[in-house]
């Protein structure tokens, strides 16, 4: 019989011809092939965008091929999975990275080349998969790729969003949203899974009955939805390996409601039935706080539910006994969202699977790691329990019960001290009670992790102090990185190019601890002279985009300033903005001789502010006001220019960075938990304009300070400096400003009293008047600096080549061998 199986299986292999052949000529029969059949246009007439989509289709199929021999090659060797939970991957454009992945970059660009297509121009074809909002969500897309380059078997979860984040539009320097309804051409790079499917259940009640002798809780569910698994593979680099990132969609069940249509209301009927499908609609655009939606909450648990019964029934498939489940999984969970996962796999081990109760929390308590990405405990997550009870009944009896049980520990370890145990109960007690998901989770996770080192000792004093106390062997950190492929091969070929030339090598591109090698080089004029000209080529590709999207012309000769990001309070780009009125004031009270001495500028600011965030809006509305009066101020001229960039995103990101000479990271000290933008830019040799917080405490460890320009209060002074209040001295300057900003000189002042407000003395929390002076001073050392291009180009190799420690590869290797314990598993050519 298995004689049998394998000639059969030898028969199929050779009717597909073997595995796809990636010579030029294959790949342009293959395109052509996806022309006729897939997109279904006439091989002699089709468009850039018809093109693209062959292309794409090419590129999947290979894809493919290696997706199957991962999942067969995992599956065989019976390795340890990790599932990496998150409600968001901000993934980007797939094309150029795939293609780059996979190794076959130069065949594609020349089968493309003798069609009459460039390479370049079709990738431009293809619009961003924009499922998350900022940092958080593309950390996960830089770990996928990661994960898939170190031949981990691992597995992404996530929500199938039909709505990613909105489109910024600015009209009249407002920002308005539009949405982004990104499937509507199509999504070549996902599989659509008919047959993967699972009911998921909400509302109802719990019902206690008899089986087999013993009482069993069963949940009877009020309404089910189906989940549908669409499916995305990655590529890793330089390995045969591709990883799968499993996105859920949902649709109304197949148990339809008979009663209902016997009543002959069929009309209604079908609507009802049709409303399952909003759970995976849309993507909440704010970043950081979603309380007490119930749709929100849906869609936690959807996503949830949907994964653990595809993780469970993987499982069963390949292992006998759930005493085996830690061996064999590890669970993540990406910060909060995904904790009602505890809950579930209670349920499923408990209610369906029967294990008992005890033995179900041992197995689930070696199971779960978790990463938080917030740093004040005020941004937590909390659920309303009404809103919990009701949605997900039996889910709350479990939450009580582990929160029974952990209190019972909890007191016998520290005695009746009620008021640490009321701040540590999963349960929050008040006039409206809630579940604190970051108490369930570090309750449940062996591991909680920050996300650079200062965010960990901000965990263990301030923010988790209770826990860590009582745990402390359980909390790590593991500094955030980025992944080197998008970030410099897929984003700034001309200076991959370059390093793989001085390095002598492209071994650096799986493992970027290599970079160092430059320092070899530091001081060779040669090199200098190559360096100097990969960044001229990229700001003239930005200068080129701000031209067609702005109108307005900037000279290449000028310093490009950067600051993109979400748009936030802490992360003050309204001091950037402060800055840049502070110089504009400075340049029109300098006389003409002064002004030759002058560092031209171009100040280039992007980000989207959370819909309801009016303070946010404020700021976007206010870089507007003032790019108004400087750009149109012909005295001013090319001395200083300021561009809003709208709609950032990660494929403006892909352009924008690599034509950086500095970029601007100003958080408050002790506010971004890590900050993973200015990896980006350090990988780019954009020099680092930066407050002591998150990652840069790092990233200074690893360039020097000499190497970046540092500014602003240190972590350990913030508190007190609050404290003082408004006997805090401000500089007359930021005074200065602040008052034209309340004058009305870049009109709007009724709009603007209020985001005033937020700085003046007194009220300012984020201490930009107490910061102000000593960033205009590290504007100067920068001015300084860029007007020595010898000195400024070493500071922009040694920035590059000290930041191979900033690679996610460093991050995904500390979880699998310290948090995970996962291997490798090199599927073979
Ligand atoms: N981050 Cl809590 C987000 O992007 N969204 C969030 O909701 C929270 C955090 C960021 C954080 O602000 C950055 O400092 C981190 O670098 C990033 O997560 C990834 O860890």
């Amino acid at each position: 019989e298995l004689g049998e199986r394998r000639a059969k299986a030898e028969r199929m292999f050779s009717l597909m011809d073997g595995f796809l052949k990636n010579d030029p000529l294959s790949l342009q029969k293959d395109i052509l092939h996806h022309v006729e059949y897939t997109v279904a246009r006439s091989r002699f007439s089709f468009d850039d965008f018809e093109a693209y989509q062959a292309l794409s289709h090419s590129v999947r199929d290979r894809l493919i091929e290696r997706w199957h021999d991962t999942h067969i090659y995992v599956k065989r060797t019976k390795s340890k999975r990790l599932y990496f939970l998150s409600l968001e991957f901000l993934m980007g454009r797939s094309l150029s990275n795939s293609v780059i992945n996979l190794g076959i970059q130069d065949q594609y660009a020349e089968a493309l080349s003798q069609l009459g297509f460039e390479f370049e121009v079709l990738a431009e074809q293809e619009g961003d998969a924009a499922l998350g909002n900022g940092g958080l969500a593309r950390l996960s897309a830089c770990q996928m790729d990661s994960l898939a380059t170190l031949d981990y078997p691992a597995w992404g979860y996530g929500l199938r969003y039909e709505y990613g984040l909105f489109r910024q539009v600015i009209v009249d320097g407002f920002q308005h949203e539009q949405p982004d309804y990104w499937l509507n051409f199509g999504n070549p790079w996902e599989i659509e899974r008919i047959h993967v499917t699972y009911e998921v259940k909400f509302y109802g009640t719990v019902e206690e009955v008899d089986m087999n002798g013993e009482r069993h809780k069963v949940w009877i569910p009020g309404e089910t939805v189906e989940a549908v698994a669409y499916d995305n593979p990655i590529p890793g680099y330089g390995t045969r390996n591709t990883i799968n990132l499993r996105l859920w969609a949902a649709k109304p069940s197949n148990q339809f409601d008979l009663e209902a249509y016997n009543t002959g209301d069929y009309i209604n009927s079908v609507v009802n039935r049709q409303r399952a499908e909003t759970i995976s609609n849309v993507l909440y655009p704010d970043d950081r706080s979603h309380q007490g939606k119930e749709l929100r909450l849906k869609q936690q648990y959807f996503f949830v539910s949907a994964s653990l019964q595809d993780i469970v029934r993987r499982f069963k498939e390949e292992h006998n006994s759930f005493d085996e489940l830690p061996d064999k999984v590890a669970l993540h969970l990406n910060d909060t969202h995904p904790s009602l996962s505890i809950a579930e796999i209670m349920r499923i081990l408990v209610d369906e699977e029967h294990l008992g109760w005890n033995k179900a929390w041992d197995i689930v308590c070696k199971i779960f790691s978790f990463t938080t990405h917030t740093v004040v405990a005020g941004g937590l997550e909390k659920i309303p329990v009404d809103l919990l009870g009701s949605l997900l009944p039996r889910h709350l009896q479990i939450l009580y019960e582990i929160n029974f049980n952990f209190m019972e520990e909890l007191k016998k370890r520290i005695g009746l001290d009620y008021n640490r145990l009321s701040r540590m109960s999963i349960v929050e007690e008040g006039a409206v009670k809630n579940i604190r998901m970051a108490n369930l989770a570090i309750v449940c996770s062996h591991t909680v992790n920050g996300v650079s080192k200062l965010h960990l000792d901000t965990l263990k004093t301030r923010t988790f102090k209770d826990f860590y106390e009582l745990w402390p062997e359980k909390f790590q950190y593991k500094t955030n990185g980025v992944t080197q492929r998008r970030w410099i091969v897929v984003s700034n070929p001309s200076l991959c190019a370059l390093i793989s030339k001085w390095l002598g090598t492209e071994a650096w591109i799986r493992n970027a601890d290599l970079l160092a090698g430059l320092r070899d080089h530091v001081d060779n004029t040669d090199f200098h002279q190559e360096w100097k000209m990969v960044k001229k080529v990229n700001k003239m590709r930005l200068a080129e985009y701000i031209e067609t999207m702005s109108g307005l012309k900037v000279s290449l000769d000028a310093m490009f300033d950067v600051q993109v990001k979400r748009i936030h309070e802490y992360k003050r780009q309204l001091l950037n903005i402060f800055g840049i009125i502070h110089r504009y004031d400075c340049l029109k009270n300098m006389d003409k001789n002064d002004r030759r001495k002058v560092v031209p500028r171009v100040c280039i600011i992007g980000g989207k502010a959370a819909p309801g965030y009016e303070i946010a809006k404020k700021i976007i509305k206010l870089c507007h006001a003032v790019a108004e009066k400087i750009n149109n101020d012909t005295d001013i001229g090319d001395l200083l220019k300021l561009v809003f960039i709208p709609d950032y995103n990660v494929s403006v990101a892909e352009l924008v960075i690599p034509g950086a000479d500095l970029s601007q990271h100003l958080s408050t000290a002790g506010h971004e938990a890590s900050g993973t933008g200015s990896m980006k830019f350090l990988m780019n040799g954009c020099l680092l304009l930066a407050t002591t917080d998150g990652s840069t405490v790092e990233i200074i460890e690893e360039i020097g300070s000499e190497n970046l320009f540092l500014f602003g209060a240190k972590v350990h002074e913030v508190a007190e400096l609050r404290e003082k209040g408004s006997t805090l001295k401000i500089p007359l300057q930021f005074a200065r400003v602040l008052r034209m900003v309340r004058d009305g000189y870049f009109g709007y002042e009724d709009y603007f009293k209020s985001l005033c407000d937020t700085v003046e003395v007194g009220n300012d929390f984020y201490l930009l008047g107490h910061d102000f002076g000593s960033y205009v001073e590290a504007q100067a050392a920068a001015d300084k600096a860029f007007v020595e291009p010898e000195k400024w180009i070493k500071m922009s190799i040694l920035s590059v080549a000290g930041s191979g420690i900033f690679s996610s590869d460093r991050t995904i290797q500390e979880y699998a061998e310290r948090t995970w314990k996962i291997d490798p598993c090199r599927c073979p050519l």
